[in-house]
């Protein structure tokens, strides 16, 4: 069922504690954990606990799930203290843009500067 937690899914098992992650904050919707692959000095993931492939499908199923999202990247951003300086929140959705992980997820990337356009 749609939002169901997923058996063969990585972030769901960070969301259920059955693999362990660094965990900077958790609200009742949400969970923000450190990437296990980081790429700038800040750089935390922010998943929703309900399982949807992409951010996409989070917003169109649970629009206020999806913005609770948003909300704790700029309370990630602020813990952080990258918000006076800039950070970027990513959505890469689908694996030509670079997603691996099948499970709504919004990286927080901060503390170095930024480029634009993305590579
Ligand atoms: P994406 O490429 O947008 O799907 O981002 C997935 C991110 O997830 C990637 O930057 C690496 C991170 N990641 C993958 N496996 C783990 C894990 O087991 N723990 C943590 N903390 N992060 C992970």
């Amino acid at each position: 069922m749609a939002g169901e937690p997923q058996s063969d899914c990585l972030f769901c098992k960070i969301v259920s504690g059955d693999i362990p992650a660094t965990i900077v904050r958790e609200s009742e919707t949400t969970v923000a954990f450190r990437d296990i692959n980081p790429q700038a000095p800040t750089h935390v993931l922010v998943i929703p606990k309900v399982h949807y492939p992409d951010a996409a499908s989070l917003a169109a199923a649970e629009p206020l799930v999806a913005a609770d999202v948003l909300r704790e990247a700029g309370e990630v951003a602020a813990d952080e203290k990258v918000d006076a300086s800039g950070y970027r929140i990513i959505l890469n959705t689908g694996s030509g843009a670079g997603q691996t992980v099948f499970h709504a997820h919004a990286h927080v990337l901060g503390g170095r500067g930024l480029q634009w356009p993305p590579g």
